[in-house]
């Protein structure tokens, strides 16, 4: 196939600027283009913005666009993992350990009105509204991949900006070294805190100079639409380079701390879990290996593992963050 850019399949997408119909059109246009020998010319204005993935958004949900993102590694070429994936096979706890569970219980979740609280060791603990914090920054379209630590994965663009942004509003304090992320805990809509699976609220942590990474985002959107519940609506992390874990979904307090906090997983099994969680393919996990990975989507009866990549293939970007650290110790 002739726009092929990545072994691993074809540019997808920027569902934010296409609708599913249009979608259709071009690529029956560009089916014709290709038959007539002219497509030279068309694929120039089609090089990384769309291509032949079937991914089409559903169009339920209200429309979030987000610009091509500018920053370094933030937009991955390959094929986006269906929406009816990526939105049906979810972990989240709060709605249910089984991986169709969140589909069928987020509907509980209000998700208006909300509000993200971020202090600490801040010069300007804020407290924002979901329609300010949407309008903080301009919203990006990232297409990600995400590694789960069970060895799946899926790439999912994401609609977003980098939680930089937010942390440099409030201004963190010299003696700042981490960020607490404290998600919803709320037992009268959500069946899954209930149970003593993990110690809740779901709280994640990352070094402020992680955070302050610009590939670590705040995401309110997938695949042009604002989030569907079962992915975290309505503001989510996700860090590309760390299992999946790690981007902790329908946040409500980021809390900056001298200390390491302590995290949702590393409580419930330290060994298993740590602070880091950076996705390396040479540290397993203690009771399975995590040197391949098997991506939604492709998992027919002849589908390939692929290999999982040191930093899930984010290692130029974010490997200095990590210099002269052991990471097999600081796994
Ligand atoms: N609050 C909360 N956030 C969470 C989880 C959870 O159970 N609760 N699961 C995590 C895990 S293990 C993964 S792999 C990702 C999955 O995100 P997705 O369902 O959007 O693919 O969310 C993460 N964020
Ligand atoms: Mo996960």
């Amino acid at each position: 196939m002739l726009i092929k850019t990545h072994r691993d399949g074809f540019i997808h997408p920027f569902s934010s600027e296409i609708t599913p119909q249009s979608a259709y059109q071009s690529r029956r246009d560009l089916m014709k283009l290709m038959a007539t020998g002219a497509a030279g010319a068309a694929l120039a204005g089609w090089a990384g913005r769309e291509a032949l993935a079937e991914t089409v958004k559903p169009g339920k949900l209200a429309a979030l666009p987000g610009a091509k993102s500018a920053v370094a590694g933030a937009v991955v070429m390959e094929k986006a993992t269906d929406y009816k994936d990526a939105s049906t096979y979810n972990n989240y706890y709060e709605f249910g350990t089984d991986k169709s569970e969140p589909a069928k219980n987020a509907h509980t979740l209000k998700t208006t009105p909300w509000t993200v609280t971020v202090d600490g060791l801040v010069g300007k603990p804020t407290t924002f509204g979901i329609e300010e914090l949407l309008k903080l920054s301009a919203q990006e379209e990232r297409i990600y991949r995400l590694r789960c630590v069970e060895g799946w994965s899926m790439v999912i663009p994401w609609v977003g900006y980098s939680m930089s942004k937010v942390l440099e509003k409030v201004q963190p304090l010299g003696n700042a070294k981490y960020v607490e992320f404290f998600t919803l805990n709320d037992p009268k809509t959500m069946p899954g805190v209930g149970s003593r699976v993990l110690d809740w609220p779901y709280i994640e942590a990352l070094r402020l100079d992680e955070a302050m990474h610009p590939l670590a985002m705040l995401a309110f959107g997938m695949y042009g639409e604002v989030l569907p519940n079962q992915n975290g609506a309505p503001v989510r992390m996700v860090l590309p380079w760390k299992y999946g874990f790690k981007s902790g979904k329908s946040i409500v307090r980021m809390r900056l701390t001298d200390k390491e906090p302590k995290t949702a997983w590393n409580k419930a099994a330290a060994n298993e879990y740590g602070f880091y969680s950076n996705v390396n393919p040479e540290v397993d996990h203690p009771r399975w290996s995590q040197a391949t990975e098997r991506r939604i989507g492709e998992d027919g009866l002849f589908a390939k593992k692929r290999k999982t990549l040191m930093f899930n293939g984010y290692e130029a970007q974010v490997g200095q963050l990590y210099a002269g650290l052991d990471l097999k110790k600081n796994y």
